[in-house]
């Protein structure tokens, strides 16, 4: 493969844009090279600048569940935009969207729809802060929930990437209202409660954590997060932005059969356009502005083209009855694939998988929190990273992120991926 193109754009990029990407994950600083620019998209397949095909794992890092360039999504957006692209005011649009939503996902009465993932978690903790007049949150190290400064506390994804889990900027005082636990640690955070009983407004969890890795939840912690919460008047917050309309139509809810008090949602939910959104019974959602005194807001939320996109995704896995079952499926042949290569090394290595969601590590421990996870040999997933590329295979370029199948992946596709990686570890 050949990266002349890329690495011109990259370096004009830098010249106007910090490190030259949006977004830090997208600049490969953890794996090096030269970032891939894409130019083109369609099913299971990026097109990049330099004219090189390439199987995508990432998904946009969750949105493109059904393949890029879904027709049903594309033909909305065309029509949508024919009619304008915004107008701050409400249309039918957005309230025909949350009927859909309302009725895929369990226990949520109401949603609000906002522009990213982020500003759905930020506005959750403050509606939960709001909502139970209490200040303190607890989150889990190396879960990401976006880049509002309450979650820059050993976050995931690109913060930990960075090694600098908590990210300057972020003042003490935000700091001490965040308490932090290790994921799938019930101790710890029963333990929490026992310092701060009447304090913390809300847990807030990615249910299958997608951030370090994909890691479960192991039996009986999500469940015991939520007898906590009952127990202290606490809120669970479920950050679904990875999970949400992906494991299942309703989510980590369905699937793990969690009631959570609040949910976020984002990727998926905007079928690739910028949507974010947080949703819950009425009991707590009447606290919102302007229903209620929790002020929230937002010039583009609802934005037609985004909810016309949103609406076209959310009705083709409504109304595909095997959508999730088929990319589990596909997801565990990878799985079996991957497996059944490294079991002829003498590479020690962890598959953590859950539904379309699923990731790699290099260790002998098992991926169960942040500190497992990063005991993965970096190196290695570096040499994997760039193998696999070289072959024409788009990994996560981060061994700190799960790997989003689509529908449009085929099973050649996957034998095609695991015969690459087949040569790739004779190497790493
Ligand atoms: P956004 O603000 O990026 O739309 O969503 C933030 C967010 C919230 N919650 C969870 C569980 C998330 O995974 C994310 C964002 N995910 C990362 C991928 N690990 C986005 C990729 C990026 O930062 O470029």
């Amino acid at each position: 493969m050949q990266y002349q193109r890329s690495s011109a754009l990259f370096k004009a990029a830098q010249n106007v844009i910090p490190g030259g990407v949006n977004s830090p994950v997208r600049a490969f600083k953890a794996v090096g090279g030269t970032p891939i620019f894409v130019e083109r998209a369609k099913g299971a397949y990026l097109y990049d600048a330099d004219g090189n095909k390439l199987i995508d794992y990432i998904a946009s890092w969750g949105p493109m569940i059904l393949g890029h360039a879904y027709a049903p999504v594309i033909e909305a957006v065309k029509s949508r935009a024919e009619l304008g692209t915004s107008f701050g005011m409400p249309t039918a649009l957005e309230t025909q969207i949350a009927e859909l939503a309302i009725a895929m996902v369990p226990n949520i009465d109401k949603i609000r729809f906002v522009n990213s993932g982020t500003e759905a978690c930020m506005s959750a903790v403050r509606l939960a802060r709001g909502a139970t007049k209490r200040e303190k949150i607890i989150k889990f190290a190396g879960c990401y929930h976006g880049h509002s400064d309450a979650f820059l506390i050993q976050a995931g994804s690109g913060a930990v990437t960075f090694g600098s889990p908590s990210s300057p900027g972020v003042t003490k005082g935000t700091a001490m209202d965040t308490l932090l636990a290790p994921f799938n640690n019930l101790e710890a955070v029963a333990q929490l409660f026992k310092e701060y009983p009447d304090e913390i407004a809300a847990i807030i969890i990615e249910p299958v954590a997608g951030n370090m890795g994909c890691i479960p939840p192991v039996p009986g912690f999500l469940e015991g997060l939520r007898s906590l919460c009952d127990q202290f008047n606490t809120l669970l917050i479920f950050d679904e932005v990875m999970t949400g309309f992906r494991l299942a139509k309703g989510g980590a809810q369905e699937l793990l059969g969690i009631k959570a008090d609040i949910v976020t949602f984002g990727k998926v939910l905007g079928g690739g356009l910028p949507v974010g959104a947080f949703a819950a019974k009425n009991e707590i959602m009447r606290h919102l502005a302007p229903e209620g005194p929790v002020y929230q807001a937002g010039t583009l939320s609802g934005n037609p083209l985004a909810m016309a996109a949103g609406l076209a995704m959310l009705q083709a896995l409504h109304s595909d009855a095997q959508i999730f079952d088929r990319l589990a499926a596909k997801t565990e042949c990878l799985h079996e694939g991957l497996e059944s290569v490294l079991k002829t090394t003498k590479i020690p290595f962890q598959i953590n998988r859950v539904g379309s969601m699923i990731s790699l590590h290099f260790t002998a421990h098992n991926v169960i929190d942040f500190k497992s996870a990063t005991s993965g040999n970096n190196q290695k997933f570096n040499n994997y990273f760039h193998g696999m590329l070289e072959g024409g295979i788009y990994l996560p370029p981060s061994a700190f992120e799960s790997y989003f199948l689509n529908d449009a992946l085929s099973y050649e596709d996957i034998d095609f991926t695991i015969k690459r990686f087949k040569k790739v570890i004779k190497s790493i």
